[in-house]
């Protein structure tokens, strides 16, 4: 092979047969040399007469993730997809894809283009390209159709969710399982179909189309599945398009040109740019820039978790889930009863709902023990605190953590705000404590912000971020700043939506306006969720005259109008209901509550909605950035998308105002500037981006922001 490819294929010979090995680590993408490689020894395979039979495999841990994703949108060397494809497809000596571990994307459509495929009972398939924007584009819409089925088929690449290999073989993607060597096992399986005349292949299997044809609920369907799960995503209309032809078209090549066609549109659509943007970001947000790759982590075998609440149960759930045994603490019996109680259904639920089986839920309900006493902690990993945002309290734990956890452990706190530096002053072990501000609720959401103190060693940072992503967390590193990353730039954006209610919008409207944006819930539904009441009791508590932007919730508090939890608030909710109703009875405190602050109500647009609340997100992100707390752009869009509802589509907030142009960004809050000059204020570092590089991509290091920043100010009369 020749050197500029990536990735490589190794040939050897076993006997009659034939073994190509993608070796392409880690993950043995299709990169050029692999596809290279395939092409040049499927003929060689198929030229020299000892051979009778091909095995296709992987080196290492996977059999074939998939395309290269790195190679989207860029010009790629080596033969194209496609036509290596075929090649195999169209072989003489029948082809074995034995899958050793991953078969993703393109691995499984590789493996769909040979006769025969086994995998050992670790191997994962799947066609996850929907959640890249994409769709499955060689061949994936046509032969997975044939294979289980249309509607199933559909129900799996609209999801984009792997299968083990065991609900692969019931599923007939698959022949058989290996439960011992592999490749003796693929061996002794294709001798035995060396000898027929014919092999099988995936194109041919027209039945179970056939039988879907003109059957009209399998399309709605999948059209109403889309509609729930991937609202304003592009890829899922396309699949069922290529599915639709694979039903329809008699001839096989047909529905694989019009695939040609659809995928060829998702790969030109900004969303693809966008999610791939998102896979990467979330793979560069894992890495911390100062910390070495070789980082030494400390064992995580065991767990406990201070507060058995709703927060203290989803942490656990997670550990379990991880397959770490995690006790659960709470000083209190009867709430440490109903914790477990909480566990025990949402577990349940899952049961119900066929996302686990009896067997998993005995197993990990079996890895979480309850306990009433600090002293059963002693032997524990890592202590998760999870109690309510108390400083002293919170102190008072980590102090009793300290003396009786071993010295080893790490001492973790899940506060969503407070200092984790006056945290960690009140242990003898800083180096060992951190941050990890998991998002409600916690065996849910995947954002988790780990927060770094000044103190946090690497070790430990290192660990907690290897934990995030074994707990399939998207883990993003946060420095210890006021509101973190996520809630920082939550307050920009929530002033603005009321901002906007005082100037005349109603909540309806700017909820409308964001959610057709994609947020997956506008701001004062967000608010009427979490309760008005817990700023106004605050603001209240701390006797502080309420600021502007809160005076309408705070007049609604004092109706008692809370939200939810008293099925009124920005909204009614009725008796049981989360569904929001409009309610006009509060038009009249709008109202008075903007003439009393002589602000004049007026007609706006929802384009000034969207750009008011999102570029508040942006040039806070900036600061953000600027400061030092996120490390990159890209990791504040892991955080909106994984904790705030953004739209993975539109590939966060930061990569939104790189589509739009900063330059584009800054005139538009040049224009706000005349509605309140100091809050859109551009951000220096969006300022300096805008001019030199026009896209966060090109943010320099935190290292170098400082510097940076202090040249523009001496140099260029200030930012
Ligand atoms: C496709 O196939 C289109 C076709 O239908 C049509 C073509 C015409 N390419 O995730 P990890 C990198 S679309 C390039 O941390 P894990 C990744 O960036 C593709 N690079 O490991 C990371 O790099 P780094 C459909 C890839 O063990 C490193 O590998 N396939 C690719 O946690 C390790 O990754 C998919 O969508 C790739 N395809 O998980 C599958 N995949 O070390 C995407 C990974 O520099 N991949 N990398 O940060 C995955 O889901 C996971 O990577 C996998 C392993 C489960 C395989």
């Amino acid at each position: 092979m020749t050197n500029e490819l990536k990735g490589k294929v190794n040939y050897s010979v076993n006997g009659n047969i034939a073994i190509l090995e993608v070796d392409n680590p880690p993950v043995n993408p299709l990169s050029s040399g692999v596809r290279a490689g395939l092409a040049e020894y499927i003929v060689k395979a198929n030229e020299d007469d000892a051979i009778e039979g091909i095995i296709l495999t992987g080196a290492g841990r996977s059999f074939i993730a998939g395309a290269d994703i790195s190679e989207f949108g860029q010009k790629s060397d080596g033969p194209d997809l496609h036509t290596t494809l075929k090649d195999i497809e169209f072989s003489k000596k029948p082809v074995l894809a034995a899958i050793n571990g991953t078969a993703l994307g393109g691995g499984l459509e590789t493996a769909l283009v040979c006769n025969y495929r086994m995998g050992t009972n670790k191997a994962i398939v799947g066609l996850p390209e929907v959640n890249l924007g994409l769709l499955p584009g060689a061949g994936g819409t046509q032969r997975l159709p044939r294979l289980i089925g249309p509607s199933q088929a559909l129900k799996m690449m609209i999801a984009g969710t792997p299968m083990s290999a065991k609900k692969a073989l019931q599923q007939g993607i698959i022949d058989a399982i290996s439960e011992n060597s592999l490749m003796e096992d693929a061996i002794a399986f294709l001798q035995e179909k060396i000898g027929s005349s014919e092999h099988p292949k995936v194109r041919d299997k027209n039945e179970k189309v056939l039988e879907a044809r003109g059957d009209e609920n399998v399309l709605a369907e999948a059209k109403a599945l889309a509609a729930k799960t991937r609202r304003g995503q592009f890829a899922p209309g396309q699949i069922i398009a290529c599915v639709e032809a694979a039903i329809n078209e008699d001839d096989f090549d047909v529905g694989m040109k019009k695939e040609s066609e659809y995928f060829l549109e998702c790969l030109m659509n900004p969303q693809r740019e966008a999610m791939i943007h998102i896979f990467f970001g979330e793979r560069a947000a894992s890495k911390i820039s100062d910390i070495p790759k070789d980082t030494p982590l400390l064992p995580i075998n065991s767990a406990g978790i201070v507060g058995s609440g709703t927060m203290g149960g989803g942490i656990a759930m997670n550990f379990a889930n991880a397959g770490i045994p995690v006790l659960v603490l709470d000083q209190d019996e009867k709430n440490l009863e109903r914790g477990m109680g909480v566990i025990e259904k949402n577990y349940q639920m899952m049961v119900d709902r066929g996302r686990m089986s009896q067997e998993q839920k005995d197993m990990v309900m079996g890895l979480i023990t309850p306990t009433l006493t600090y002293d059963d902690l002693a032997n524990i990993d890592i202590a998760v605190e999870a109690v309510y945002e108390n400083l002293d309290l919170k102190q008072e734990i980590f102090k009793k953590l300290d003396t009786i956890t071993k010295e080893h452990a790490i001492l973790a706190s899940n506060t969503s705000g407070l200092d984790i530096d006056a945290i960690a002053a009140s242990t003898s072990r800083p180096g060992k404590v951190v941050g990890t501000h998991f998002f409600s609720p916690a065996n849910v959401m995947r954002l988790l912000e780990v927060v770094r103190g000044k103190d946090s060693s690497d070790e430990t940072m290192a660990t907690v971020m290897s934990l995030g992503k074994k707990m399939g967390k998207a883990a993003v590193v946060s420095l210890n700043a006021p509101g973190f990353i996520g809630n920082r730039m939550l307050a920009g954006y929530t002033y603005q939506a009321n901002m906007l209610l005082l100037e005349g919008a109603l909540p309806n409207q700017v909820d409308s306006a964001l959610e057709s944006f994609g947020m997956s819930m506008g701001p004062f539904r967000m608010m009427d969720l979490v309760g008005l009441d817990l700023g106004w009791r605050a603001r209240k508590l701390a006797k502080m005259e309420t600021p502007l932007a809160n005076k309408i919730s705070d007049a609604l508090c004092e109706q008692d109008r809370f939200g939810q939890k008293t099925s009124k608030g920005f909204y009614n909710y009725s008796e049981g209901s989360r569904a929001p109703n409009p309610a006009p009875e509060n038009e009249a405190i709008y109202k008075e509550i903007s003439e009393q602050n002589k602000i004049e109500r007026r007609e706006i647009s929802d384009q000034e909605i969207v750009d008011r609340c999102i570029l508040a997100l942006v040039n806070e992100g900036a600061r953000i950035l600027e400061e030092g707390v996120a490390q990159r752009s890209g990791d504040m869009d892991i955080v909106y998308i994984n904790g705030y509802g953004f739209p993975i589509w539109r590939g966060g907030p930061m990569f939104y105002a790189n589509q739009q142009g900063l330059s584009e960004v800054i005139n538009k809050m040049k224009d706000f500037s005349a509605l309140d000059e100091n809050f859109w204020k551009p951000a220096p570092m969006l300022k300096w981006l805008a001019e030199e590089s026009g896209t966060f991509g090109e943010a320099p290091a935190p290292e170098e922001r400082a510097e940076l920043l202090s040249f523009r100010n001496t140099n260029m009369g200030g930012v």
